[in-house]
């Protein structure tokens, strides 16, 4: 692994802003600075040789062509030594106008003088590398960055302080502690475990199944913060659907009319709902369709409900619910795990509440899109929802968010779950401990303790330069 290289980054995004930074890190980031800097202010002299600059300092100049002698950019330097840095290296930030201009003559100059142009998050990936923090927390910086709600900025911000490393080094911690005593148990034969010990050690490791089995429990959740509820309006034609993707998102989004049939496509928007990011897709109605686009359509809306993790299944109040509506309620009660039955045009039919219960264990809820009556009740209903769900993200403390960390916690239990088997049928301890062996792989893959270079370059590469 090239550590010795110094790497560079322009670290903010692509357009115009206020500032736009450059990055530096590694062994030369103070000396390939000092080249192209020349501070401005009293402190000229003292300031020239960044390598003489007190750490964690910000310093006022200008970025100059050493070969020109051309100024290219007015800026603050801010000059960081290892290891108190984001890398654990040197590092240094030139905090330039935001512009592509000066930017790219800056990068320029950086790189003329010695840097190497940055991979997508080998930043992080050297903090990761310098042990400054675990793949968990790398990967959480990611998430952070990619958050779209506070709900998913939190799972991410704990799992950067180190929440999921600790649990998960914890019951490394216990299962080595375990493997360990059956080793020895192996190496020294006269070192036999007795019948009691090996009660204790059955009993660990069934606690440790039940962990990493809790833990892998809160993906669903996990998921659900991190990529928004994904929520899919359904119902026959004419029932309100595109007017309450409207209603809810307060802007005239969607094409309303009162011909069955207008919506042809799916619409998608985001929406921040108590702090979840919502994902709200508007359908076309389904129905015996009566041409091939409309047909198109519905294929849609049926492929929306799949993905959905919560449907709306509007019905007009206003009407006599027919068969196309018990249709549509059947087809949802077969394909989806939660729904919401909203029926709407409240106005209509005021305080009558339409007879008929399809959906025992749907909440139900009477609203208006043209109104707005009831839908804070609904917006309530649909966060109860997952806060009932948030239940297994209180148990343990701790959200999984990652496939990749669920798939390592069902190894990591599949291989202890063989263990007790094969203690249960009485094999020797030999067996067992390369069940416990394979635990232990899959938990340090977690936190990047045992990894391949093939994980790291999966995770990093998802990254953005400047990382
Ligand atoms: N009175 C009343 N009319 C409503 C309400 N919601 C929708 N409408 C009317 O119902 C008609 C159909 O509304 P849309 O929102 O286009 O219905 P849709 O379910 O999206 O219909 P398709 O896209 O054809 O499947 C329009 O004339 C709306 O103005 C409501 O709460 N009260
Ligand atoms: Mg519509």
């Amino acid at each position: 692994m090239p550590e010795h290289e110094t790497i560079a980054a322009i670290s903010t995004p692509p357009g115009e802003g206020g500032i736009g930074i450059v990055r530096l890190s590694g062994p030369d980031a103070l000396s390939i600075a000092s080249r192209i800097f020349s501070p401005g202010g009293r402190q000229k002299e003292k300031e020239k040789n960044l390598c003489r600059v007190k750490s964690h300092r910000m310093l006022y100049g200008f970025i100059t062509d050493p070969e020109t002698g051309e100024q290219v950019d007015e800026v603050l330097v801010a000059v960081m030594r290892a290891p108190g840095t984001y890398t654990r290296e040197d590092m240094v930030e030139i905090n330039c106008h935001g512009g592509a201009h000066p930017l790219a003559r800056t990068m320029e100059l950086v790189l003329r003088e010695g840097a190497r142009l940055a991979l997508p998050g080998e930043f992080t990936k050297r903090a990761f590398l310098g042990g400054r923090i675990d793949l968990t927390q790398a990967e959480a910086v990611l998430s952070l960055i990619q958050a779209k709600s506070d709900a998913a900025g939190k799972a991410a911000l704990a799992q950067l302080s180190g929440g999921l490393g600790g649990r998960i080094r914890q019951e490394t911690a216990r299962l080595a502690r375990i493997c360990a005593h059956l080793e020895a148990s192996i190496d020294f034969p006269e070192e036999e475990i007795e019948p009691d010990e090996m009660a204790a050690i059955t009993a660990g490791i069934k606690n440790i199944s039940g962990n990493l089995k809790s833990l892998s429990g809160s993906y669903e959740e996990g998921k659900l913060l991190r990529d928004g509820i994904k929520t899919a309006i359904l119902g026959k034609p004419n029932v309100g659907k595109s007017s309450l993707l409207n209603a809810l998102l307060s802007q005239e989004r969607a094409i309303v009319t009162d011909i069955p049939g207008t919506t042809r496509d799916v619409i998608a928007e985001y929406m921040n709902l108590g702090g979840h990011a919502l994902k709200i897709m508007d359908t076309a109605g389904i129905r015996e369709a009566a041409d091939r686009p409309e047909a198109e359509g519905i294929k849609k809306s049926l492929a929306a409900m799949d993905e959905a993790d919560l449907v709306l299944c509007v019905l007009d109040g206003s009407a006599e619910f027919d068969e196309e509506d018990m249709r549509v309620i059947s087809r949802i009660k077969e394909r989806c795990k939660r729904a919401i039955l909203v029926i709407n045009k409240k106005d209509l039919f005021m305080n009558k509440k339409p007879e008929g219960l399809f959906a025992e264990d749907w909440p139900e809820i009477c609203v208006s899109a043209k109104t707005g009556a009831g839908l804070e009740e609904l917006k309530v209903s649909i966060t109860e929802i997952f806060r009932q769900k948030n239940q297994a993200g209180a148990e343990t403390g701790v959200l999984i968010t990652s496939l990749r960390h669920k798939t390592a916690l069902d190894k990591a239990r599949l291989a202890l779950d063989r263990a007790l088997g094969t203690i249960g049928e009485g094999l020797p301890a030999e067996i067992v401990s390369l069940d416990l062996s394979e635990a232990l792989r899959e938990l340090g893959s977690i936190t990047g303790e045992v990894g391949t270079d093939d994980i790291l370059a999966i995770i990093f590469s998802e990254f953005c330069i400047g990382k």
